[in-house]
């Protein structure tokens, strides 16, 4: 869960100039114990906080600047919302991120190079130090200061070192990487290909600004270099902040299904971002969006239909682990092959509309086209084709009845191996 506070909260902006007094900052029921229960009943394994947006107010006590906290009525000026946020975050075995932007529009030496990449570079260390282990930090490209604005260039070896020495286990956004990448648009959708590899060449540096990129970043590269999975970022509401104007636009459990199916089910990881009102609260509508969006993921995966099956592959070893769900075995096909099968009968015929395929990624991404077909009428029809699986690829068609079907790896670049198939039923409205 993507968690967006700062003094925009009180404005109504998306974007703060800078200018803001840290007066306005008065979230004065702020819970974000309320925040992490929230997440931690609805499915979400971390939050990640805005700790610093683009209009430099930071949420913490930090050493470098006025425009923060302290200078808030929030708790006297002695509160640390960073702080609520971490504590929170364990108290519910959640894993604790930071989003720090880079584009600061407060701080005069933005856009004095080396003096701003020190003020930038201490902030990081505040955070990265004093607030315990961080399960990813999360750099922003965005930057609207236009062709007459400021100009800084952001030193990302010294910003990832950092990261690196104080936090070697966290995970780094950033457009271009290095850890994982930004998908490309803010839609919350992979692409419908989407490999975890990427060429560094294409997006070389956050903000970097090229035609290809949005795609870029959809699809990865069968054969890029660098292993760099997708992160879709998106937002419950139509803005990135709260805004009471918004309360009514949020987005249904339905959409966030949909969501749920173009991120998490091509090879993404969904960053979903759910804002705070200004009294520091996640507002009901968000919470109830979640919970029902919660409990219709519940329902449509608690039980994969092919369970009881008998498993046979065109070749290789140990199909039937494809079905077992406890352990990391999955179906190899014969070394060197780049196509093959593998069949499911099942006792009695099942009625499905959802599939879940799932590659054995710790020996990387290779399958680059699918099919599944289901044995009807004496003949194999096509129930879905598609292209990359990867983690997991989730399709979804009208439904289908059969007690046979099989799933086809059509091309691989290096020997197909399936760690899960898996199939399901959606609910039916009475
Ligand atoms: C963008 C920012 O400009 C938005 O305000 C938001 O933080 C989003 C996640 O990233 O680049």
């Amino acid at each position: 869960m993507f968690v967006h506070f700062t003094v925009n909260t009180f404005t109504g902006k998306e974007w703060g100039d800078g200018t803001e007094s840290p007066r306005i900052f008065d979230p004065h029921k702020l819970d974000a114990r309320q925040w992490a229960r929230t997440a931690k009943r609805c499915g979400f394994g971390s939050m990640i906080l805005t700790a610093k947006h683009h209009d430099g107010f930071c949420l913490w006590p930090t050493r470098t600047t006025g425009h923060c906290i302290r200078n808030s009525p929030w708790r006297d000026g002695k509160g640390d919302v960073v702080r609520e946020f971490a504590d929170a975050c364990r108290a519910e075995g959640l894993g604790v991120g930071f989003y720090l932007s880079p584009w600061d529009r407060n701080t005069p030496s933005y856009g004095q190079g080396e003096a701003y990449n020190d003020f930038y570079i201490t902030q990081l260390e505040e955070l990265l130090g004093n607030y315990g282990e961080l399960v990813e930090v999360w750099f922003d490209g965005a930057n609207g200061e236009g062709p007459n604005g400021k100009r800084q260039i952001y030193d990302w070896p010294r910003i990832h070192g950092t990261v690196r020495r104080m936090q070697p286990n966290a995970v780094i956004f950033g457009d271009a990487g290095p850890g994982v990448r930004w998908i490309g648009n803010e839609k919350g959708e992979a692409g419908t290909t989407c490999w975890s590899m990427v060429d560094p060449k294409r997006v070389p540096y956050a903000g970097f600004d090229a035609s290809w990129v949005p795609e870029a970043l959809m699809q990865g590269d069968p054969q890029g270099s660098e292993w760099r999975p997708g992160e879709a970022d998106v937002s419950i509401r139509p803005g990135w902040f709260w805004h009471a104007s918004e309360d009514d636009k949020v987005r249904t459990a339905a959409n966030l299904m949909e969501l749920y199916f173009k991120s998490v089910g091509r090879n993404s990881k969904l960053l979903l971002n759910v804002p705070p009102t200004s009294e520091g609260l996640l507002h009901e509508n968000d919470v109830r969006a979640l919970e029902e969006f919660f409990e219709m993921r519940r329902h449509l995966f608690a039980s994969n239909l092919l369970e009881g099956a008998q498993v046979r592959a065109s070749g290789g070893s140990t199909p039937a682990a494809v079905l077992d769900s406890s352990g990391d075995r999955y179906w190899q096909a014969p070394a060197g092959e780049r196509s093959g099968w593998i069949e499911f009968e099942s006792p009695a015929p099942i009625t499905f509309d959802v599939l879940r395929l799932e590659e054995a990624i710790e020996h990387g991404q290779h399958i680059a086209n699918h099919r599944v077909d289901a044995w009807q009428d004496g003949g194999w029809q096509t129930v879905c084709w598609g292209t990359t699986i990867g983690n997991a690829r989730l399709a979804r068609f009208a439904p289908c009845t059969a007690s046979r079907i099989r799933v086809s790896v059509e091309f691989a670049y290096d020997t197909p191996r399936l760690r899960r198939v898996a199939q399901y039923r959606t609910r039916q409205e009475s």
